[in-house]
């Protein structure tokens, strides 16, 4: 063989090599690819070696120089690979990982559950229930009329300030009277009572909004439960025993409870209630006898019937059930807080 062709056969060789290790993707390519070149007994180098016998005595200095850079490069070439493929590490590591044992037990999807205060709307349900009051519902956003007017709050009230509401702007031209988030569940005794002649005997459970600073036991948005239950010869000791069971249902026989006088202008008397927790005790909600004025609002005979209603925060019943100290925690979706109800 001619010494020029020897030469071209190599430089392809060395070219060849050097793409194809390049390209290898993962270890199994790379090894084809190793016995294509420098197998021993069937590689192209060892062919180039051979095919140098073939070329004049003269030109062999010259042929063997050649064929060892060649070599040199191929060998270098596939060191480059193996590096390549071990310091990526993603073709060949992933390769355990592909595989499928299909006796290992499977991987549990995490399953997520009803939010704590989701929670306890359903378990004061349940309790009250047992107590014979059955659940009724209203709308989030109000009219004057039943988040104020009709529960005998005037319209020089400091409650109707606008800044202690979240009224809609632009309701008014839309609707033809002012629309606001309701501040109070009280709204659904006024619904409730428009449409069902007495005896009633119900609760109501939902949001709530204030434009109140958010701190450990405030939030702007909030839950209340509020219950209402009219009927002939209906006592304050009525009130007191509801409101009594209802605590030691939901927080347990060791919880107490006192009333304080106090102001609400649907109720007649007043009285805020509180838990204690620890030394301490914490205010839970309002409650009184329903007010003369607010019967009448809704077409009742106040010497006929009277009532009772109550209005509770229920995060803060559920802080005090679990013992959590900030209702901040709620709102903030941190599934490791979420997760332990
Ligand atoms: C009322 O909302 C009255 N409607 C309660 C009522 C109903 C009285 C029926 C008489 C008859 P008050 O504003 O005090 O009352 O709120 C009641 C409870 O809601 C509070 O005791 C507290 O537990 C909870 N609460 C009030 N504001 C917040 C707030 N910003 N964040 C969390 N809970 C609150």
């Amino acid at each position: 063989m001619a010494l020029a062709d020897f030469l071209q056969q190599l430089d392809e060789l060395a070219a060849d090599a050097v793409a194809a290790f390049e390209a290898a993707s993962d270890a199994e390519a790379l090894e084809v690819t190793r016995v294509e070149f420098v197998g021993a007994k069937s590689g192209r180098l060892k062919a180039a070696q051979k095919g140098m016998g073939s070329v004049d005595k003269a030109d062999r200095p010259v042929a063997g120089k050649q064929f060892n850079e060649a070599k040199t490069q191929v060998e270098v070439a596939l060191q480059a690979a193996h590096e390549r493929l071990a310091a990526g590490g993603a073709s060949s590591s992933a390769k355990p990982a592909e595989i499928f044992d299909p006796t290992l037990p499977g991987k549990r999807p995490r399953v997520g559950h009803l939010h704590p205060i989701t929670q306890t709307i359903e378990e004061l349900k349940d309790i009250m229930g047992r107590l014979g009051f059955s659940v009724a519902d209203g709308p989030e956003i109000e009219d004057e009329r039943h988040n104020f007017e009709a529960l005998n709050i005037p319209s020089d009230h400091p409650a109707r300030d606008p800044l202690e509401n979240f009224y809609i702007a632009a309701a008014e031209r839309s609707h033809g009277k002012p629309l606001l988030l309701r501040s109070q569940t009280s709204t659904v005794q006024i619904r409730v009572m428009e449409q069902t002649p007495p005896p009633v005997r119900i609760i109501s459970l939902g949001r709530v909004y204030r434009p109140d600073t958010a701190d450990a036991t405030h939030y702007p948005m909030f839950h209340q439960i509020e219950g209402l239950l009219v009927d002939q010869h209906v006592t304050m000791a009525d009130l007191k025993s509801v409101l009594r069971l209802f605590a030691a249902s939901y927080l347990g026989h060791n919880v107490h409870i006192r009333f304080r006088p106090s102001f609400f202008p649907f109720t007649e008397p007043s009285v805020e209630a509180d838990m204690s927790w620890g030394d301490d005790w914490i205010e839970f909600g309002g409650a009184g006898m329903v007010d003369p004025n607010v019967l009448r609002a809704v077409g009742y005979d106040p010497e006929e019937v009277t009532g009772f209603a109550f209005g509770l925060g229920i995060e803060r019943l559920c802080m005090r059930r679990h013992g959590v100290t900030d209702i901040r925690e709620f709102y903030k979706n941190d599934v490791r807080f979420l997760h332990q109800f």
